[in-house]
């Protein structure tokens, strides 16, 4: 059984597997470690990763990048509308409030949900994997940003169940790298705890994370994010000078023209590269619009002062993280800086100057979160033995509860919140209701200051009943809340237990049953808690009512399950997603046939020029003129065929064209081959 860990980039991908030897980072089909996030949709078939990067520029319309940035979130949102601005391909609200990404495709328009792209990434990713490792790939980890929310996270799962992969964990990218980091660690400052902080500058994200580390043990501290400042904004600043450069200097608007914007977003990526390692650099672009070449340059220094805000702005997540850590900058023994949008000099100038020293790169800037995802999974799978360290991760929001009262109050806590932000995860907690009949609970964010922004506080609404046996008197109701390894929330399971005074024999069994469910809770996973909460409205009312359960008692002893409905809010359901599977297979059916019809295309090609070839050669003596002649004919007729109608056939007629062929010049491969068998008898009958 494999192990993989996938890192999905807004602007790259990267596969990596564990081996006996270690970890190793997967080639794709062009033997890069790196995979363009792209799905383009061509003519007649999809073409995912490095071929999609190939097509982009062909198909700009029905392109689709960046789609990490759109799972999971509102059309409405203006984040996603500003995101949507620059990327080529149309776009709508679903009725849902999401969004339908509109493309042409197959002669058709059609819409797809950010989820199904994902799915088309993932199913590429996982089919790269499959072929470096001759074998299926299913058990996997996937990284995820900090910053994710519940819905992002369960729109992951959904893409990875369309591609047919199981994540075994969805894990914080930071945490990823922290663990592939910290599992080959042996040096620790005095007192045995080191205390790093991880900065990973992606493509449009910036994530820090301060992680203690202890021998055999590391626990995250904190998470801070932007969750739209990465490489792309620099980009973005080079592309906005330019432009408005070249509207001066040559009177073109090259906001108007699609290609235009592709092409010179492209160039301005590739000259902020070439001034990380260079003071000065070009910009050259052939026919960029309105038939004008353009020229451009521009110095470091230049474009420094042009990105000052945009760097000083990496100083806000990593001064949180400190805060959120209750961490001095003194106590950090160490800064690693991963992500390739650190590469920009500037960047770790501010982050020297931020935390007083030098950040080291001691970790493969662009493939530790894949490496981490790898060790993470072989960890949890069950057909590897991997060293015992154990990962402890926390939760990036609080989370609170309500019923249909309101908040539930815990504790101290009026607001409802059962889930703190920098809560360990997993996590499972009890919590204790009076209800008489069926109710709702709501799960929501409790501070809106901690989200992105445009991100909605209400998650997801459970109903929980209608409860058998029930009256107008309260009953005690348990019910669990599970943040789980996934950093998902939901409530998972609700029953009825006796509240019967009087009765201290069945009351003892009922708090043993309890007992026992709680430490099976604890047995799960080793680091999940689990905590009896009072709902505190409930204790009041609890001796008022306290004799109306024995409608509900179960003699046996036995808990009372009570049955639960959940409603995502914008999630996809089970009936989209069984449909979205459906749509995947039959897509990736056709891009199966387009493949093969390539193939046997090709196959007739090189037949007729190596025929051809071997006609006048090889085969020479072993053909009569007219046989040559009429071959001839044929390689000729096919060729040309092969231009013209036959450009755009099935596989079929290419295969039986080629058996056409065949036909014709058997007869004088087999002489060749019988004269050449008969060649070799007698050499060797010589040589004896
Ligand atoms: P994200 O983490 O945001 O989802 P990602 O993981 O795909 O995205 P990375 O691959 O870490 O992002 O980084 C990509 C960014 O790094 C791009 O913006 C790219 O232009 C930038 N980048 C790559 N090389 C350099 C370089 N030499 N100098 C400056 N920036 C670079
Ligand atoms: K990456
Ligand atoms: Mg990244």
């Amino acid at each position: 059984m494999s192990v993989v860990g996938f890192d999905i980039g807004n602007e790259n991908c990267v596969i990596a597997t564990v081996k006996h030897r270690g970890v190793d980072v997967l080639l794709n089909e062009e033997s890069n470690r790196e995979t363009p996030s792209i799905v383009c949709f061509g003519e007649k078939q999809r073409f995912i990763g490095a071929a999609g990067y190939a097509s982009a520029m062909m198909h700009p319309k029905s392109t689709v990048s960046q789609v990490k940035r759109l799972i999971g979130r509102r059309y409405g949102d203006p984040v996603v509308q500003k995101d949507l601005m620059v990327l080529p391909f149309e776009s709508c609200e679903s009725p849902d409030g999401g969004i339908s990404i509109k493309l042409k495709y197959l002669g058709e328009t059609h819409t797809f949900c950010p989820v199904q792209v994902m799915g088309m990434l993932f199913s590429h990713l996982k089919d790269v994997a499959e072929k470096n490792l001759e074998m299926p790939v299913v058990d996997c980890v996937i990284g995820v940003p900090s910053y994710f929310t519940d819905l992002q996270r369960r729109e992951y799962l959904n893409a990875a169940s369309i591609a047919g992969l199981r994540p075994l964990r969805l894990i914080h990218d930071c945490t990823a790298t922290a663990l592939g980091y910290g599992i080959y660690k042996t040096d620790f400052a005095n007192g045995g705890k080191s205390y790093i902080a991880f900065v990973d500058i992606g493509h449009s994200d910036t994530q820090v994370s301060i992680v203690s580390f202890e021998a055999g043990h590391m626990k995250v501290l904190s998470h801070a994010f932007d969750s739209s400042l990465g490489g792309r904004d620099f980009d973005d600043v080079l592309f906005g000078y330019f432009a408005a450069k070249f509207k001066e200097q040559y009177k073109i608007n090259v906001y108007s023209n699609v290609r235009a914007c592709i092409r010179l977003r492209a160039a301005c990526e590739k000259l902020k590269k070439v001034l990380s390692a260079n003071a000065e650099a070009p910009l050259n672009i052939e026919c960029l619009m309105d038939e004008k070449d353009v020229r451009g340059f521009i110095k470091r220094e230049e474009f420094e002062e042009l990105a000052s805000g945009l760097t000083e702005k990496i100083a806000i997540p990593c001064r949180k993280a400190l805060a959120d850590a209750g961490l001095h900058v003194d106590k950090i023994h160490s800064v690693e800086i991963v992500g390739s949008g650190s590469r920009i000099p500037a960047i770790t100038r501010l982050l020297t100057s931020l935390f007083g020293r030098e950040p080291r790169r001691s970790l493969n800037a662009s493939e530790c979160v894949a490496r981490g995802c790898a060790l993470q999974c072989a960890m949890l799978s069950p057909a590897f033995r991997v060293r015992e360290y154990e990962v402890q991760d926390c939760n990036p929001y609080s989370i609170g509860i309500s019923s249909d009262e309101g908040p539930i109050c815990i504790g101290s806590n009026t607001n409802g919140e059962v889930f703190p932000k920098g809560q360990p995860i997993p996590c499972v907690k009890v919590l204790t209701l009076q209800r008489s009949s069926l109710f709702h609970l709501e799960l929501f964010y409790t501070n809106p200051n901690e989200l992105p922004p445009g991100i909605s506080s209400k998650v997801s609404c459970f109903t929980i009943g209608p409860f058998q046996g029930s009256n107008s008197e309260n009953a005690k109701v348990k019910v669990t809340v599970k943040l789980n390894l996934h950093g998902i929330v939901s409530v998972e399971s609700a029953w009825l237990i006796e509240g019967h005074g009087d009765d201290p024999v069945t009351k003892h069994n009922a708090r043993s049953k309890m007992d026992k469910m709680e430490s099976e809770g604890v047995s799960i996973d080793s680091s999940t808690t689990v905590e009896d909460v009072q709902d505190s409205a409930s204790v009041q009312s609890k001796s008022s009512h306290s004799s109306a359960v024995s409608v509900v008692r179960d003699k046996a002893g036995r808990r009372l399950d009570i049955s639960i409905s959940e409603t995502i809010y914008g999630g996809m359901t089970k009936p989209e997603l069984a449909l979205a599977q459906e749509t995947e297979n039959l897509l990736a059916q056709q891009d199966i046939t387009m493949e093969q019809t390539k193939d046997k295309k090709n196959a007739l090609e090189s037949y007729v020029y190596e025929m051809r070839n071997k006609l006048f050669s090889t085969y020479r003596s072993f053909a009569s003129d007219q046989e040559r002649e009429g071959i001839s004919r044929s390689l000729q007729e096919t060729e040309e065929w092969l231009y013209d109608d036959g450009d755009d056939e099935t596989a079929n007629t290419y295969a039986s064209k080629l058996e056409d062929l065949k036909k014709l010049v058997d007869p004088i491969e087999n002489r060749y081959k019988d004269g050449e068998a008969r060649a070799q008898a007698t050499r060797d009958l010589l040589q004896c």
